[in-house]
């Protein structure tokens, strides 16, 4: 799925702004009509979740609705006309003028309506329904039901299956965009350490593909009628994290009277493979410095917001980190381009969070997780940052149903995509069947914290045996993808004690240099990188996890400073 760029075939407007609003308590916008005008409403900032913009309603989920009026660009009568969305939490309905043009579930992957057919030139009404309950067969899933066989169940207000506030809204922007009648559908780019830039690209219209590539002292065109594209850069300039070089890749289609499409990439030239207990960047071995993280900031909730993304590299980057999973679903596509320029590798995560196993609603939570997979890996293919696929995060696999889910979606994002390593995050451990098949070993542990509480050296030394435990079972690279302590910004103790920055600094240190001493962990990740919005749970203080070691506004505590010593930062 290509993202929209403007050129001189292909034009994209921004949506962004203040929209009008309503909320829909008793759920009569469909019998009252609001598909085709919402009356009374209110102001609202899009994007943005709506949870924080107002004095009330920060627990709504939905239904909302949502309008705006546009006309079209002048020339675009010519061309075919898209409505994309970034990403709406949780589901979307869309009306344009009155017709109903389709519904999205999931949120934090975009989809699109084609709308040539009923868009006018002017005075066009968009309304956008959005609905975000939590329900037990919907992904990720809330409200469930206790269940005795794995003692699972939401206990937190709102009824969330995880950890973070279920933010709503449309979160992201919202694109209108204009490509030429015949054109170039989509492009998939793969590249070897060698130099080879292979590519595939999908077009309607009979047209010769044209592709070049240019940077670092390289000017490198090839033509073809279909299939495979091959270039060979010679001495290339890879793509790592101490080097994030990048390569402009222009793909043209030729007609009978020239150039009628055009898009243009920027590509990463590198490989990622899994050799023994090795993760291999470019053939060497790399482990991955960094951190959970969400996005979340006060105001805007999860809603895309540019300077926090450029202050969150600031800060990963002021640390010494190099890698960050996009906890716990696909963070924003500015985000991955970003991580493309400044070299941060990325463990790309689907919304499949706190999945749980009863029969009832299974089927259904398969069919979302294999669309997010879809979703996600068309979405984020060709950025050279992302090294890895994370099916899920912390399913409750106790039920044997499980392994063959998960066997289901390892099997669909391989078939995708043959090139990166595909993962899913644990907090089994040794019980986790599906690491028999995944290619990496990812854990989650939080020993001295909520086991062994207040007591380090009994919960390090069972981290140490565990890590062993199960590089013996599962001989692969293995990545601590979580660990870390609450810590209230300011409290102090010494000897520490648990929610001091004290014991937040000196358990991350401990469980670093278990993670140095292991030749197999390929990577350490805290949580969080900053403090994030909750549910409301009784260890949630100020509805807030403390596990940042940035605060919510971007501060460091304690630990901030101590991971910029251990990780280089300095
Ligand atoms: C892990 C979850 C993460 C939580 C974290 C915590 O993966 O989403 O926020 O625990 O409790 O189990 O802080």
């Amino acid at each position: 799925m290509l993202y929209p760029q403007t050129n001189l075939f292909r034009q994209v407007f921004d949506l962004s702004g203040f929209w009008d609003f309503r909320f829909d308590p008793q759920g009569r916008g469909l019998d009252e009509g609001w598909p085709e005008g919402l009356g009374e409403t209110y102001p609202i900032a899009v994007p943005a979740s709506w949870n924080d913009q107002f004095a009330d309603e920060r627990d709504y989920l939905g239904p909302a609705w949502y309008q705006t009026r546009f006309d079209l660009p002048w020339g675009w009568e010519q061309k075919r006309v898209f409505l994309r969305f970034g990403s709406v939490n949780y589901l979307a309905q869309v009306w344009l003028n009155g017709v109903f043009i389709g519904q999205h579930e999931g949120g934090h992957l975009p989809f699109e309506f084609e709308i040539t057919s009923c868009v006018q030139r002017e005075g066009n009404l968009l309304i956008v329904r959005v609905e975000g309950h939590l329900a037990p067969d919907r992904v990720p899933p809330g409200n469930v039901p206790a269940d005795p066989l794995d003692a699972f169940g939401s206990a937190n207000y709102p009824p969330t299956s995880f950890d973070f506030f279920p933010y709503c809204g449309i979160q992201r922007p919202v694109l209108l965009y204009a490509v030429p009648h015949e054109g170039i559908g989509d492009i998939t780019v793969i590249t070897g350490a060698d130099g080879t830039v292979c590519l595939r690209v999908e077009a309607s219209g009979q047209a010769t593909r044209r592709v070049t590539l240019r940077g670092h002292g390289t000017n490198l065109a090839a033509e073809s009628d279909g299939g495979e594209i091959m270039l060979s850069v010679p001495q290339p300039a890879l793509w790592s994290p101490e080097t994030p070089n990048l390569y402009d890749m222009t793909v043209e289609l030729i007609g009978k009277e020239g150039v009628f499409d055009r898009y243009t990439l920027p590509v990463g030239i590198r490989t990622i493979e899994v050799a023994g207990d090795a993760l291999l960047l470019n053939g060497h071995p790399i482990v991955l410095k960094g951190f959970g993280r969400h996005e979340d900031f006060p105001i805007f909730g999860r809603g895309y917001a540019p300077p926090v993304l450029i202050k969150d590299y600031a800060l990963m980057k002021w640390v010494g980190a190099n890698s960050f999973r996009t906890t716990h679903y696909p963070y924003s596509e500015q985000m991955l381009d970003l991580a493309d320029r400044l070299g941060f590798l990325v463990i790309d995560e689907t919304p499949a969070v706190g999945l749980f196993f009863a029969e009832e609603g299974l089927e259904r939570r398969l069919t979302l997780c294999r669309q997010y997979v879809r979703e996600m890996i068309a979405r984020d293919k060709n950025h050279p940052s992302v090294i890895m696929w994370s099916l899920a995060n912390e399913p409750h696999s106790h039920r044997p149903a499980a392994k063959a889910f998960f066997r289901d979606l390892y099997d669909l994002a391989k078939s995708l995509d043959p090139t990166r390593p595909v993962t899913l995050v644990s907090y089994l451990g040794l019980g986790e069947e599906a690491f028999e098949f995944l290619d990496v070993v990812c854990l989650n542990r939080y020993f001295g914290w909520y086991l062994q509480q207040g007591r380090l050296d009994e919960g390090c030394a069972l981290l140490d045996a565990e890590l062993d435990a199960l590089h013996q079972k599962y001989p692969r690279p293995l990545i601590l993808t979580e660990f870390g302590a609450d810590a209230v910004a300011g409290h102090h103790a010494q000897p520490p004690e648990m929610f001091s920055e004290e014991y937040q600094a000196e358990m991350i240190a401990r469980y670093i240099a278990i993670l140095n001493r292991k030749p197999f962990i390929v990577g350490q990740h805290v949580w969080n990188l900053c403090d994030f919005k909750t549910g409301q749970a009784v260890h949630r203080v100020g509805a807030l996890n403390l596990k940042g070691v940035f605060t919510r506004d971007r501060r460091p505590k304690l630990a901030a400073h101590r991971l910029r010593e251990l990780w280089g930062g300095l």
